[in-house]
């Protein structure tokens, strides 16, 4: 990894790019997955690289339908990995919620070294390997699914998604909760809760809530409550006051 000093005012933002170029190397993360990255990067920097209170809400709402789903999955692909595997792997503990492997740009190889990397760093039940199932409506590799995983499950959450499939698992009748730093991608519009976040941080807020419910009542259900598509435009909503108020733009 090149070395950014911790004094540099915009290395967290760095030290992700170093991540996702160390994942590539590795053969985690697709070439494309730096350009997604590109992406995440500049809706974060109108956002100001903090988590904004809709992103909390959704939060909210995100962690009691996991503690409540019957079958909960979460869906890795080579960005997450590469960003935050150590805390996948937390949320994926905590949730009971087993990884399945599932990638845009399919190889099998690649496929293979996530799964890898995931054992590696504790997680216990990673599935995604077999991928013996196919959800209906896509023509591309993400369609691949495990029967056992994300074809049978009834929550499923999906960072750094996209917009054909989020699609596709709704229609299946799943509940998918997003985290994509895109309000306004197909993913963050189709989705049942879109955390706009960042997905490092998403999932480390994602654990906290989490931890909190689980001490507290639990099994409680914010969706009947929750309306995405209005959270979606509190999400503009906040960015747009922000950078009036910072003074960029009139
Ligand atoms: O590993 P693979 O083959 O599954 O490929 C993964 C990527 C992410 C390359 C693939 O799924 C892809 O091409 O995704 P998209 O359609 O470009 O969508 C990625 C979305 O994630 C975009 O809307 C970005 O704004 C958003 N995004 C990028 N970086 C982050 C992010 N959201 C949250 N946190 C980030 N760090």
């Amino acid at each position: 990894m090149f070395k950014i000093p911790e004094t540099h005012p915009r290395y967290k933002s760095l030290i992700k790019r170093e991540k996702l170029v160390a994942g590539i190397e590795a053969g985690i993360t697709s070439k494309q997955g730096l350009i997604a990255h590109g992406r995440g990067e500049a809706f974060d920097y109108l956002i100001g690289e903090r988590t904004l209170d809709s992103a909390r809400r959704a939060t909210e709402v995100a962690a009691a339908l996991l503690l409540a789903a019957k079958r909960p999955v979460i869906s890795v692909n080579g960005n997450v990995a590469a960003l935050a595997v150590n805390e996948i792997i937390e949320l994926s503990e905590l949730t009971n919620a087993p990884l399945e492997v599932n990638i845009f740009y399919r190889t099998e190889e690649r496929a293979r070294k996530i799964k890898e990397l995931l054992e590696k760093q504790g997680a216990r039940n990673v599935l995604g390997d077999g991928a013996d199932a196919r959800i209906p409506g896509i023509a591309h590799a993400r369609a691949r699914a495990d029967r056992e995983g994300i074809y049978s499950a009834d929550v499923v959450l999906a960072p750094l998604e996209d917009g054909d499939r989020c699609e596709a698992l709704i229609k299946m009748g799943k509940k998918v909760i997003t985290i994509d730093l895109n309000p306004l991608s197909r993913t963050s519009l189709h989705a049942t809760v879109s955390i706009v976040d960042d997905v490092e941080r998403a999932i480390r807020n994602l654990i906290s809530v989490v931890m909190e419910k689980k001490r507290g009542k639990g099994k409680e259900n914010l969706l009947e409550d929750y309306d995405n598509e209005e959270n979606l435009k509190e999400v503009i909503y906040e960015i747009a006051s922000r950078l009036k108020s910072d003074g960029k733009i009139n």
